[in-house]
Order: C-alpha cells, then sequence, then structure tokens
C-alpha cells in the first residue's frame, strides 16, 4: 500500500475534522478499448501521475487501483488493460481477463470513449458490460474536437449503445469537465464508510510502481516493436533513510532487441533510467538510485509459467 507523499498541501482531505465518515465508497472500473486514454484519466482524477501512458496501445498490463478520498466519498478506481480483440497472444488473453475480472467486482463502470470517433472495438467492449451496475460513458479528448458541434450527434449515437447512467464529455488531459464525472461517479456509488484510510493512494507497492515506470520510458522512447516483447523486474529495493537504492531488470525476447533499448553508448538506456528515476522520486517522495540491466529472455510472454512469473 503506497500512501500520498507529502508535496506541501497536495494531501487528501482527512477525516478527523468531519463527524459522520463520507457516506459513499465503491470501485469504479475504468473501461474501454487501447489508448481512448483511461490510465490519463485515472492520473488526472487522482492528480497524481500513477498509471503508466504512452500513445501505443496497450500500454496498460495491469489492474491498478487508485484511490481518491473526498470530503463525501471514497473512490477506489480500477484501472485496466484495453480491452482488445485484434492480436491473438497469451499475453493478451491475461489482459482481457484482467478486463473481465474487473467487470465482476465493481460498483460503478466508466467507460471511456474517443469523442472524436465510435468504432467496432468500443462495442466489443459495451457488449462486456454488466447489466445491474451503473455504466458512465466518458467521451475523452474533446480538446482534440476541431468542430464541437460533432458532440451532439455523438451523444444520441452513444445513447443507443447501452442505458448509461450518464455521458459526460472530457478532456482527461486539459483536465476539464471532470468534477462533473466525479459527482455523476459519486452518485451511483452504494452508501459506505470508506474503506481505505483518507491518505492511501493505491495498493500497489512501490516495487511494481517502480517497474512501470521503467516500462512508460521504453514505451515512450522506443519504437513500435520493442516495447511489445518487454518486461521489467524488481531484483531488489532497499530503502536507506528517504533514499531508495533500486535495481532493475529489463527482459527482451531477442538480442537484437537488447541494444534497441541499449542505445548507442547506453545512450538511451541512460534517458530511460534517468526519466524513470525523477517520476518514482516524484512518487515515493525521496531519492531513487536505480541501476537497470538489460536481459534477454526468449519467450517470455508466450509462456504461462514466466507470465505469471513477471506478474501478469
Ligand atoms: N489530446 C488528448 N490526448 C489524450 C487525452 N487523454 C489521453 N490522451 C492521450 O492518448 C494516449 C493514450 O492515453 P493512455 O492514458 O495511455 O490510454 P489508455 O486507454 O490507458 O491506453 P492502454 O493502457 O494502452 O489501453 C496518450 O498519448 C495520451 O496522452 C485527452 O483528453 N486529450
Ligand atoms: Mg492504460
Amino acid at each position: 500500500m503506497i500512501a500520498i507523499p507529502d508535496i506541501g498541501g497536495a494531501k487528501a482531505p482527512g477525516y478527523s475534522d468531519a463527524d459522520t465518515p463520507p457516506p459513499r465508497c465503491g470501485h469504479v472500473a475504468i473501461i474501454g478499448r487501447p489508448s481512448v486514454g483511461k490510465s490519463t484519466l485515472l492520473n488526472a482524477l487522482l492528480s497524481q501521475k500513477l498509471s503508466i501512458t504512452s500513445n501505443k496501445p496497450q500500454t496498460t498490463r495491469h489492474r491498478i487501483t487508485g484511490i481518491l478520498t473526498e470530503k463525501d466519498a471514497q473512490f477506489i478506481f480500477v484501472d485496466t488493460p484495453g480491452f482488445q480483440t485484434l492480436h491473438r497472444s497469451r499475453l493478451n488473453e491475461r489482459l482481457n481477463r484482467a478486463v473481465r475480472e474487473s467487470l465482476a467486482q465493481v460498483d460503478v463502470v466508466v467507460l471511456v470513449l474517443d469523442a472524436a470517433r465510435i468504432v467496432a472495438a468500443d462495442r466489443e467492449v459495451i457488449a462486456l458490460l454488466p447489466s445491474d451496475v451503473a455504466v458512465i460513458a466518458a467521451l475523452n479528448k474533446t480538446d482534440r474536437l476541431k468542430d464541437t458541434s460533432v458532440l451532439l450527434p455523438r451523444l444520441a449515437e452513444v445513447t443507443q449503445l447501452h442505458p448509461f447512467t450518464a455521458l459526460i464529455p472530457v478532456s482527461a488531459e486539459k483536465g476539464s469537465q471532470l468534477t462533473a464525472l466525479k459527482a455523476e461517479i459519486a452518485r451511483a456509488l452504494p452508501e459506505e464508510a470508506p474503506i481505505y484510510p483518507a491518505d492511501h493512494l493505491t495498493d500497489r507497492d512501490e516495487r511494481f510502481l517502480a517497474a512501470e515506470f521503467i516500462r512508460e520510458k521504453i514505451f515512450r522512447l522506443l519504437g513500435d516493436e520493442v516495447p511489445y516483447a518487454t518486461t521489467v523486474g524488481i531484483d531488489s529495493l532497499v530503502q536507506e533513510g528517504d533514499l531508495r537504492r533500486i535495481r532493475a531488470t529489463v527482459y527482451v525476447a531477442k538480442t537484437g532487441q537488447r541494444g534497441m533499448v541499449l542505445g548507442e553508448s547506453g545512450l538511451r538506456m541512460k534517458a530511460i533510467a534517468s526519466q524513470a528515476r525523477a517520476d518514482m522520486e516524484r512518487l515515493f517522495g525521496g531519492r531513487v538510485f536505480l541501476e537497470v540491466w538489460v536481459r534477454v529472455k526468449p519467450k517470455w510472454a508466450e509462456s504461462d509459467q514466466s507470465l505469471t512469473r513477471y506478474g501478469y
């Protein structure tokens, strides 16, 4: 469990000054096809960079819980991998399973769509929606719409696809309409006492988050092939005062990919490590010494045994 670092006034409000506990609390799954902005939306809702994002589909490979505690409600958001059916692989089967499992255990679903267009892949996700749970459609990336007059017919189109509780156009990147989205989610949450203390941010530990930040830089700094052949393991994480010493290994599937991750004179690896370290220091609230190795592990994504070992 990682708590929100104290970065001067950014702490979530506590309950100590309230006489009664907040009346609403529940799990909110964020689902949608790849690249619609689910993880960007989670981070925007939390005002924290917790879940990794990139312009490549299937960046997220795990369920990640992000907890937001406000005066009247505790939202336990669950970011999920993009649901996809185009590419079949062992890894994708596990990612889709994670989406299905998330849907089985939630109080509210936020279905993220791209406000610009609804495609067949969105309909496949909609087909998974449970009928007994409130589903709110968030039409994301409204900042990208050149002509906002498309929004009205788009909302009419989306209404036909499922009995949504609400439809909210948002921009996760610009942070617009998030208050309206949160208000709709809160209305659909059960009246329950909070499950987590007010300052808890996620159920994931620092080892997981450290590996994810490294994976994000690989997605952002490498081309279209290598990120999908890559996973990251944390060999050790030792805390000495406010310094964390982290040793990580990037696993690639083929020898040639190792050189691509390292880059000429190791320069790409240097950029990956230094950007990942900056994210870790921000989230963990202390200094990080990061050492990253690259190893070839053929077919890591194709055997159930190694997928389980790498946390999928
Ligand atoms: N312009 C704009 N871009 C956005 C917005 N939200 C997300 N993006 C971009 O869309 C891309 C995908 O965002 P992610 O948050 O990684 O998408 P995701 O749905 O989590 O993707 P997967 O985890 O791969 O399924 C990134 O390049 C984001 O910066 C938005 O509101 N406006
Ligand atoms: Mg994601």
